[in-house]
């Protein structure tokens, strides 16, 4: 198989790259991964312009082919590891599964600005306003349904981990980062995520890393600014 590469931004707040990753971690994908440093709100890193046509990351490479959109590589994961069984396998929870990570890629700006991922820090305090907590509540009811109506075969949205996980891991890390409250079943499902061995891995990285964001860094300080 021709050679993968992953390009990332900062594991700490570029919560779009974590998805994918922890896809090809699932598929036990052997990949390169390159981390091109985000710059902050507003400004474009050169580096990251020049690897993706969209001037995002992440990007998969995978010999010629670049695939960027982090649901695209996902489901690129899923056609080339199909022994990893990165999809539910009835009809219905894939679905249903595939629509919850179509709602989560194209929605949630709310939740996504009030609360962006920084997986190194536990911040306190951090107003939450209507529209972000009613992304919140959407989340939990989405958790809440996929839990309930496919989750029986173990501890994830369907069961068996899937790329909905990934898709909604960043959002476990947002609420454990700002200590928003949950009902139970969201409360036990944010303890799986972060307890899988991939995402604590993806967390000392990303301690590790020395590019800090001072914008991202000063939420939750009095007088920072919240934007992201
Ligand atoms: N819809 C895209 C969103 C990707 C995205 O917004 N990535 C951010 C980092 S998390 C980025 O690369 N921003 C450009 C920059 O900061 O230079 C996806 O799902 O991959």
């Amino acid at each position: 198989m021709a050679e993968l590469t992953l390009y990332i931004g900062n594991r700490s707040y570029s919560s779009w790259s974590l998805r994918p990753w922890l896809a090809l971690q699932h598929a036990g994908a052997a990949f390169d991964e390159v981390m091109l440093p985000l710059r902050g709100p507003g400004v474009r890193a050169p580096e990251i312009q020049r690897r993706s046509p969209s001037g995002k990351v992440p990007v998969l490479t995978h010999g010629a082919l670049t695939i960027w959109e982090s649901l695209a590589i996902c489901e690129y994961a899923a056609e080339i590891f199909p022994e990893a069984r990165l999809w539910p396998e009835a009809r219905d929870a894939r679905a249903v599964a595939r629509a919850v990570s179509a709602e989560m890629a194209s929605g949630f700006a709310a939740l996504r600005t009030a609360l962006p991922m920084n997986v190194r820090r536990r911040i306190q305090g951090v107003a939450i306003p209507e529209a972000a907590s009613q992304d919140i509540a959407r989340v939990q009811a989405i958790w809440n349904d996929c839990r309930s109506r496919f989750g029986q075969g173990g501890e994830f949205l369907f069961g068996r981990f899937s790329i909905a996980d990934a898709m909604y891991a960043p959002v476990a890390t947002r609420f454990d980062t700002y200590g928003v409250e949950l009902d139970a079943v969201s409360r036990r499902y944010v303890a799986t995520i972060l307890g899988l061995p991939a995402m604590q891995a993806w967390i000392a990285k990303a301690r590790e890393e020395p590019h800090l964001i001072e914008a991202y860094e000063a939420i939750g300080v009095v007088g920072g600014d919240a934007g992201a």
